[in-house]
């Protein structure tokens, strides 16, 4: 049995999904300040392969020809964001109108083309002036992160319908200011959790003021989640588990739904925990319409460490490809928490591609969406409400600390000539979701 378009809802949204640094490039133009990013991949050792995203995929010049792209791939929808230091160099104070210009431009495009824009505020790339005052450590960034929500909202207002303020705070402290990996490439967990809490509070009074602004949008927030698993049934690894879900997934969970850190994770905790000032909670778990879920694989937590599973499939990232990991979770949020509309805002898997005779047959690639588009409507069936999919990537695009070493696209781009080819599985999801399983024709693909 395969999966079709008419399994969902018929207000289902099916979308791809990109971010600014990884696939903008032009990072000197048209004012654009520096990111925290720019710094980091200057830094010898910090990228695998050395690399940076001062080209990517060149979008801020391709753009419109991108745009055709997402067009003909049949979907509702393009989730992307918008570079900070593009629309304020410094992180505060002036504006560059440059920078909103190409916004505007962009989300206009996409209207033209019948596509909807799924705006991210912050996918990570944070001036690199704020970063010098102590970046998210500092209480100040959220507070700024709010002004710069208010210039975005100001000029595109109405025309998005949906804002997400955070993409994955987890990535954003923990990742970043913990274990080292991102940008700004500090370890310390004091430090991390600080920067959680001034991200968590910045995301809400993002929303008191985008509030205002735009009335008729919707907005919210962005996580990375991933179901944690005991290794066994024995106590020691349900309780690695439980300990595994409270840092990654409870610790931004309850701030947002429940106005409070989870009691467990906050004791483990000890000396590190962050200052929560009065009215902290009443910003973070502001009322928000939808919440965005970032799926790649779950977590197998053993008293000694996580485990592998040997059955299993992995990906070019040795990810768990995991896919009732995702029916599991949105169940269980549902079911612990009163959520709003759930989307699915990224879900993808990276494999070693290549181009044969002006193809790419990623049939893993395949196989994984389709087994986690199936398990998107799985938990529909069991009453989640998920209101749509985001394909991550639209494109292959600048993969981080891996540099351009992992292609996640359904498109592949050949980084030599900046030439999108249609991967196997942007064909797939072309049929998917043009309905054309359902008996729409449509012209043959060569
Ligand atoms: C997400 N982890 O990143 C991001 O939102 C994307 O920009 C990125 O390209 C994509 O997933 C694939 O990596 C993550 O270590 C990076 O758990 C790392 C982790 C999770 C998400």
């Amino acid at each position: 049995m395969t999966i079709k378009r008419t399994d969902f809802p018929d207000n289902f949204i099916f979308g791809v999904a990109t971010s600014s640094y990884q696939i903008e490039g032009a990072t000197n133009e048209d004012g654009r300040g520096d990111s925290i990013w720019d710094t980091f991949c200057r830094e010898p050792g910090r990228i695998q392969d050395g690399t940076g995203g001062d080209v990517a995929c060149d979008h801020y010049h391709l753009w419109p020809q991108d745009l055709d792209l997402i067009q003909s791939l049949g979907v509702d929808a393009y989730r992307f964001s918008v570079a900070w230091p593009r629309i304020q160099p410094d992180g505060k104070g002036p504006v560059n109108q440059k920078g909103l210009d190409f916004y505007e431009r962009l989300v206009d495009g996409m209207l033209e083309r019948g596509l909807q824009p799924y705006l991210t505020l912050y996918h990570w790339d944070l001036p690199q002036t704020l970063q010098d005052e102590g970046g998210w450590v500092n209480r100040e960034t959220a507070y700024r992160f709010a002004e710069y929500a208010r210039v975005v909202a100001e000029r595109l207002g109405g025309r998005v319908r949906s804002y997400a303020t955070l993409n994955e705070p987890w990535c954003s402290s923990i990742l970043s200011y913990q274990i080292g990996e991102h940008a700004p490439g500090l370890q310390d967990r004091r430090a991390a959790l600080a920067a959680a809490h001034h991200l968590l509070l910045g995301h809400g009074e993002a929303v008191k003021v985008m509030r205002d602004i735009v009335p008729g949008s919707s907005l919210g927030i962005v996580l990375n989640l991933q179901p944690a698993y005991p290794a066994s049934d024995r106590e020691e690894d349900v309780a690695a588990a439980r300990f595994a879900d409270g840092t990654f997934n409870r610790w931004f969970l309850d701030p947002i739904f429940r106005g409070e850190y989870p009691a467990d994770i906050w004791d483990a905790y000890g000396e590190d925990v962050p200052t929560v000032q009065d009215g902290d909670f009443a910003a973070t778990s502001q009322p928000i319409d939808f919440l965005g879920v970032n799926y790649y694989s779950r977590s197998v937590n053993g008293a000694t460490g996580n485990v592998r599973p040997s059955e299993s499939s992995y990906t070019h990232m040795g990810w768990e490809v995991y896919p009732q990991g995702l029916t599991d979770l949105l169940v269980r949020i549902n079911h612990d928490y009163t959520v709003p509309p759930v989307y699915i805002t990224e879900n993808g898997a990276a494999y070693p591609d290549e181009l044969e005779g002006g193809r790419v047959h990623d049939a893993q690639r395949v196989e994984y969406f389709k087994a986690h588009v199936q398990a998107t409507s799985d938990a529909v069936q069991q009453g989640v409400n998920v209101a749509g999919y985001f394909a991550w990537s639209l494109m292959d695009n600048f993969e981080w600390a891996f540099g351009y070493s992992r292609r996640f696209g359904m498109v592949y781009v050949d980084y030599g000539n900046q030439q999108r080819i249609l991967k196997d599985s942007a064909k797939w999801y072309q049929t998917l979701v043009t309905r054309q399983d359902a008996g729409v024709a449509l012209p043959a693909d060569d």
